[in-house]
């Protein structure tokens, strides 16, 4: 075949620009994960590095340790392949897989069991408890989340829970397993809603921990518990319906987002840093590639 037929081949003339999901669906194609966005791994790297113990006096801080970087690199890879994706574009096997692992660990009682820790209000995770709780509210749901994953994947290991983009997706998803006396009602019916883009972009823009995080519980996560409408809107059974955790799953991204370019972090010590009813601290929490999961 002559050179220029292929160059027209390989080259088709005219249509638009493709637009965020074409160009993910294209980069799949290609075998280029937007995980490996080389800006996005040099920032991680970056507070991976930063968030070591001390070095010696004069060592040099252009030099990292060997250690380290190959710790970041295993880290990486591990964060990689457990990657959380948009419940989108998920197909009927993988949500038929999801359900099945709810359903197998709601029968076992593990997942009711789970589901009540958000039901002990001693456990501080909202704003609505105080000061304190407004500082837990996204680790302490970030470990809550990893619990669930961790469960599921007990018995479906390459399992992980969907995220339901709910700023661009006005959509309540439905196909997720709904379990006896967990009711649906039609959603915005009783007030509540969803944001824009524009307001996670806002959230996004904030510069200190603090308000981030409130705008971001109040904003876009409130006011989606209650426009789902139904047992996820009680703040005490919310979990019992697992769109709870696509839902969180969101809220765990945006903060992930916030994360690439903002050093700040929750202000706890001592007892109130200890994510309880788990002995992880909220410190442990703060890199979801140290924590080994990614966000597609
Ligand atoms: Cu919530």
């Amino acid at each position: 075949m002559p050179a220029n037929d292929q160059t027209t081949a390989a080259f088709p003339v005219g249509g638009r620009f493709p637009d965020r999901t074409e160009l993910l669906r294209l980069q799949d194609s290609w075998g280029v994960s937007p995980l490996l966005d080389p800006e996005v791994v040099a920032v991680r790297f970056d507070r991976h590095i930063a968030a070591l113990p001390p070095r010696p006096a004069g060592a040099d801080p252009g030099l990292v340790p060997v250690g380290a970087a190959r710790e970041f690199v295993v880290q990486l890879a591990a964060s990689l392949a457990r990657v959380r994706a948009d419940h989108r574009t998920l197909d009927s096997a993988a949500k038929d897989r999801f359900n099945e692992a709810l359903q197998a660990a709601h029968a076992s009682g593990a997942y009711g069991k789970l589901a009540a820790a958000h039901a002990d209000m001693s456990h501080r995770m909202h704003s609505m408890s105080g000061p304190i709780g407004a500082q837990r509210f996204l680790p302490w749901h970030r470990r809550y989340l990893l619990e669930l994953e961790n469960l599921l994947r007990a018995g479906t290991p390459t399992l992980t829970v969907p995220y339901w983009d709910y700023a661009n997706d006005h959509a309540r998803p439905d196909w997720v397993w709904q379990p006896p006396q967990v009711v649906r009602d039609t959603p915005g019916a009783n007030g509540g809603s969803l944001p824009d883009q524009s307001v996670i972009d806002g959230l996004l823009a904030r510069s200190r921990y603090t308000p981030f995080t409130s705008h971001l519980e109040t904003d876009a996560h409130n006011q989606v518990h209650n426009w789902c409408n139904g047992t996820i809107s009680d703040i005490m059974a919310s979990p019992h319906d697992p769109i709870f955790w696509l839902l969180h799953a969101n809220v765990d991204r945006i903060w992930d987002r916030w994360q690439l370019n903002h050093s700040g972090h929750p202000s706890l010590t001592g007892k109130d840093a200890t994510l309880d009813p788990w002995t992880s601290t909220a410190t442990d929490e703060r890199s979801i590639t140290t924590l080994g999961y990614s966000y597609a």
